[in-house]
């Protein structure tokens, strides 16, 4: 066979040998480059004389485009199988279901917050809020909480850096204050002063953390001021909303005397229910009693003519017995395979 024929046959096998284009490029070399195969039998024509350079120059020209016919052909084969690869790799499936966007709901809590907000508007109350980072006096002075309670020591309440007197407030019942000295303001100029009747749902800070306590939980006091307001006015509204609230009316409100430095006299509301898990044990659930008349002064209303009851619900508590959920931290944690239960 002639030398020509075998380099075309060489070169084809180098072409499919190499299986990227790298190696391709190389192979080509090997035929093209400064000292290839096929560069030296150009080079090699020189030296013929005239009518054999004619001949072997087209013999040579005719391999040579073999080869680079076969090495466009390959460089074709690698370029498509690398697409190929490609397209595999990146192939998306358009027949997958979509992740879609679950749907939102509103955290328990808020839900029980809600609820209570709307039952007490159902009796006329209306739903006020307050500032969060509240005074000392808002928040202990004027609800005849002495100097010297633990609860006003850097030990139980977040004061801010610095200050002895801006602090987290402890409880809702600043914002009473400042709903009785807004309703007195408001009202001036009638005699008899109006009812007042608020509700307070909101967040409150105090520094404790374990399994039954956060830093922060919730609360939801009311208050009722007027001419002659009682204690039985006290008992039926709370244990009217706490059928409401829990949707039975076999259920059993007993209240026991206990006390509050803003109330007097003070009691703790206890609920048991009718069946269930917790069948008939007494479940502490709020505090309540006769606002002070101290507090009232505080409030800028006379003692001596206006009475009051005030009460504070634990909605994390109620929300905890309402959906039968037992460890409070479930409320902060925001799990959503905990939350999204309550979608
Ligand atoms: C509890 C106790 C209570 C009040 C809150 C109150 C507010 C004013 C005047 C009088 Cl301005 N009282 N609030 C009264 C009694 C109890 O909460 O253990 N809550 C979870």
């Amino acid at each position: 066979m002639d030398n020509l024929d075998q380099l075309v046959i060489d070169a084809r096998a180098a072409f499919a040998e190499a299986s990227a284009a790298a190696a391709l490029e190389q192979a080509k070399a090997r035929f093209f480059g400064k000292n290839g195969l096929i560069t030296e039998q150009l080079k090699a024509l020189g030296g013929l004389p005239p009518e054999r350079k004619r001949e072997r120059g087209a013999e040579v020209n005719r391999a040579k485009a073999a080869i680079e016919a076969a090495l466009a052909e390959r460089r074709e084969a690698l370029r498509e199988a690398e697409l190929s690869a490609q397209l595999q790799a990146e192939s998306l499936d358009v027949t997958l279901p979509g992740r879609g966007s679950a749907p939102g709901g509103l955290h328990p809590v808020s839900r029980s917050l809600e609820r209570i907000e709307r039952l007490f508007q159902s009796i006329g109350f209306v739903a006020v809020d307050g500032p969060e980072i509240e005074t000392d006096w808002h928040n202990f002075t004027a609800l005849n909480i002495p100097a010297d309670h633990p609860a006003r020591s850097m030990h139980d309440t977040f004061f801010l850096e610095g200050r002895e007197d801006v602090l987290l407030r402890t409880h809702t019942s600043p914002v009473q204050i400042r709903a009785m000295l807004a309703h007195v303001e408001q009202t001036r100029d009638c005699d008899p002063m109006p009812d007042l009747r608020v509700i307070m749902p909101g967040r409150v800070y105090r520094v404790d953390s374990d399994a039954t306590h956060s830093p922060m939980f919730h609360q939801a006091e009311g208050l009722w001021v007027g001419e002659r307001v009682s204690f039985a006015d006290l008992k039926g509204v709370v244990a009217d909303f706490l059928c409401k609230f829990f949707e039975t009316d076999d259920l059993q409100v007993r209240f026991r005397p206990s006390f509050f430095p803003f109330t007097e006299p003070s009691a703790e509301v206890d609920v048991a229910f009718k069946g269930g898990a917790l069948d008939g044990r007494w479940l502490e659930v709020a505090g309540c009693g006769m606002v002070h008349p101290n507090v009232l002064r505080f409030g800028g209303i006379d003692p001596e003519r206006y009475t009051g009851f005030a009460f504070g619900f634990g909605p994390d508590r109620l929300t905890m017995l309402r959906y039968g959920v037992s460890d409070l931290r479930l409320f902060f944690e925001g799990d959503l395979r905990f939350l999204s239960q309550f979608r």
